[in-house]
């Protein structure tokens, strides 16, 4: 199979296969993807979007429901689900799928659910090789679905345009939200299960978190948050889910925003993972001699390669 024409001509299994390359902790696979992906120019015209919150809070019912409201407006989706514990190989990840049985039969959506490789929270420089890879195979709305624990909604906020929180209905979640710091990451917070019995807290929890959010700093200068509520099981309150996340996009490409934001990401990423494989000493001693940011500016613009850099240095 030749992975770049399949890509093109968006293939799953050739975007399955580049994607479990992209996860090998292999040296020539990772050198494969990287050079299959400087084949793709990058798109800008995609939207990637974080679905983050804890375990049974409702991101796969959520994101099954959500995800066709973008196919409905001629879209394609591409779903990243990201199990976050080392350890486990199936139970929620294996559900993921099931959850989202009928995305996953649209012609125009991919589902993958990955293992974490042992990275701590799950999300690393990997997950936004697969975001690349789901792009060049021609997807245009990104959403990687993420367990929030530890450091993983941090570090899902550095891939993704838009974060989504969904949170569910009662005290101590708004508490563990605002310890952590997440809120300051949503630029839309959703109350789940908005149904039968829990429509009363559902509303009060809105509220709550409205209070809360009118006192905290933007998450992006040019947005303020925005706190809904929906139910995946009625399908209520995703169309408008939908709508916002639209404008938010909308506002963000013209104010020039998006650019800058995918622009600082990729710099991010590209330090870590120097910083990675060189280790703390090697990298410190670029920086200081200001090298780094002619190699930052190098891999970039294609006139070097990740790879020789390491081996260089
Ligand atoms: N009443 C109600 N139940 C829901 C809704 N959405 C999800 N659920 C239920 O909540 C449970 C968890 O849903 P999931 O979508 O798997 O939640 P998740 O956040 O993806 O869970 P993990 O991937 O394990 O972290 C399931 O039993 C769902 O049926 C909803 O809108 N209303
Ligand atoms: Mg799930």
């Amino acid at each position: 199979m030749n992975i770049y024409n399949e890509l093109k001509n968006k293939n799953n299994k050739a975007l399955s296969k580049a994607i479990t390359l992209a996860e090998s902790t292999l040296e020539n696979d990772q050198r494969f993807i990287s050079n299959l992906l400087s084949k793709f120019p990058e798109k800008q015209n995609t939207i990637r979007i974080g679905v983050t919150g804890i375990p049974g809070v409702g991101k796969s019912s959520f994101i099954e429901k959500f995800g066709q409201t973008f196919i409905n407006q001629g879209k394609s989706v591409a779903v990243l689900a990201i199990d976050p514990s080392s350890e486990k190989t199936s139970g929620s990840i294996l559900g993921d799928k099931s959850r989202m049985e009928k995305l996953s039969l649209e012609k125009n959506a991919f589902i993958r659910p990955s293992a974490n490789n042992g990275v701590l929270g799950g999300v690393s420089n990997k997950t936004r090789d697969c975001i690349l890879l789901c792009e060049a195979a021609g997807y245009d709305i990104i959403i990687i679905e993420t367990v929030g624990v530890g450091q993983s909604e941090t570090t899902v906020s550095k891939l993704v345009d838009i974060m989504l929180l969904l949170t569910i209905t009662g005290a101590g979640d708004q508490l563990q939200a605002i310890k952590r710091g997440i809120i300051e990451l949503a630029h839309l917070i959703i109350v789940t299960k908005d149904d039968g019995d829990n429509q009363m807290k559902a509303k009060q929890t809105l509220i709550e978190f409205r209070n809360i959010i009118s006192i905290n700093p933007p998450v992006d200068e040019i947005w303020l948050p925005k706190v809904l509520k929906c139910s995946s099981i009625n399908n209520n309150g995703i169309d408008e889910i939908n709508t916002i996340v639209n404008q938010f996009n909308n506002i963000a490409r013209r104010e020039d925003s998006f650019i800058k934001k995918r622009k600082k990401q990729e710099i991010f990423w590209l330090k870590k993972v120097l910083k990675d494989e060189l280790g703390n000493k090697k990298y410190s001693k670029l920086k200081e001699s200001k090298k780094l940011e002619d190699i930052i500016k190098n891999i970039i613009s294609g006139k070097d390669d990740l790879f020789n850099i390491i081996q260089e240095y």
